[in-house]
């Protein structure tokens, strides 16, 4: 059964009613970690794999969710305010409905259901398209009259408030703007972006994924965040026209941040580079050489690894498996870290035979199960 015929029969027998269905995608990143937070440029792409919303209006002014994951229903009031629940799954939508009440939308209650198959806790930004297909659904429901970038914005301000992680626009930007066999190249500070045709030419995008569920909300996304902001204080004392990371050389870090502590120096260089790597890597793309593209990919492992410090052993394990296979140009962690996937440039013939031989070596190795999929790159978020 696809998934839009299992989402409106767990829905009817919820809520006895037929729902309108909308659809957000998880991402990929090609390059350029952690830098959106920093008004940086990054390099997303919506992929084939969605949550699933259904959604029907009520005549009250209640909420009524049910998560087929979860396999668990709740209930809030419209008429009460809304502040984050200890039972994680609904705060994603929660969060963009309190959102929509602050910017004085007019909603009234509903029926929802809501289901995926963006695998939970992998770093494919399972979350984020869990806001926007909740945007996109009550903008629909209740012709709120939103355009894509203001839903964006209040998705990524739900996760703020009421997920706890100060996270950067990219996962919301992508799943909301999304374009099929394209990557966006966004510039996460003037939110001006252009498509980059993805053309792999004989190579396919293969997630990996350690089967260790990050937490961003655990402090260290959020310390990574202020050790930046401090990098940046440190060099405005002396240039106040600064803003961001995105207006620091590594001269000014060395300068100026190096002296006062090591560590922050790391974090901010890391970004530096990250950026300016990024700027190369879409000049490979564009003249589709995907070896050079390739060995950036491992060049931002290695540095999110040892200098940003997001990794962790399964990841580096992962990565360091198919550095010197031939069938794999590039690979490295995705996403904000510490688990998740990691994304893999990989030669079409060699799939299977690559997933094969990792498989043992990972799970002798963790003692985790490794998991893969195939991404193909989509449409961002719209009615399903
Ligand atoms: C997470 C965040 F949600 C993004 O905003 C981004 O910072 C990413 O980590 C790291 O590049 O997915």
């Amino acid at each position: 059964m696809n998934m839009q015929n299992r989402i409106t029969d767990v829905f009817r027998n919820q809520f006895g009613s037929q729902p309108l269905l909308f659809r957000s995608p998880g991402r990929v990143n090609i390059i350029g970690e952690h830098t959106d937070y920093n008004e940086g440029f990054v390099l997303p792409a919506a992929i084939d794999k969605y949550i699933y919303i259904a959604i029907a209006p009520r005549t009250d002014k209640e909420i009524h969710l049910y998560s087929q994951d979860f396999r668990e229903g709740c209930v809030f009031s419209l008429d009460n305010a809304l502040s984050p629940v200890a039972a994680g799954w609904p705060n994603y939508i929660l969060g963009v409905v309190d959102q929509l009440q602050k910017k004085g939308c007019p909603l009234s209650g509903f029926n929802l259901v809501i289901d995926g198959d963006v695998p939970i806790g992998a770093g494919l930004s399972s979350s984020a398209a869990v806001e926007c297909a909740t945007a996109f659904a009550l903008n629909h429901l209740f012709s709120l009259q939103l355009d894509r970038m203001e839903m964006v914005k209040l998705a990524q301000q739900a996760e703020h408030t009421f997920a706890g992680v100060r996270c950067g626009i990219m996962d919301q930007f992508a799943s909301m703007f999304g374009k099929k066999g394209h990557a966006i190249k966004l510039d996460c500070r003037s939110l001006e972006y252009e498509y980059v045709p993805l053309d792999l030419k004989g190579y396919k995008i293969v997630l990996l994924n350690t089967n260790v569920k990050h937490n961003l909300a655990s402090t260290e996304y959020n310390t990574r965040r202020e050790q930046c902001e401090q990098g940046v204080a440190w060099v405005k004392e002396h240039h106040p026209e600064v803003k961001s990371l995105r207006d620091i050389t590594l001269s000014m870090l060395e300068q100026l941040v190096l002296p006062k502590d090591e560590l922050i120096y790391r974090r901010c260089k890391f970004i530096v580079e990250e950026n300016l790597r990024l700027q190369l890597a879409c000049e490979d793309l564009n003249r589709g050489d995907l070896i050079a593209l390739g060995s950036k990919m491992f060049r931002t492992h290695e540095g999110l690894s040892k200098e940003y410090e997001v990794s962790c052993k399964e990841l580096d394990f992962l990565v360091d498996a198919v550095k010197n296979n031939p069938a794999v140009p590039g690979a490295r962690m995705m996403g904000g870290g510490f688990g998740g996937c990691t994304i893999n440039l990989v030669r079409e013939d060699a799939i299977e035979g690559l997933v094969d031989n990792l498989r043992h070596s990972y799970e002798d190795q963790t003692g985790l199960k490794l998991t893969y999929y195939i991404a193909d790159i989509e449409d961002g978020s719209g009615l399903a």
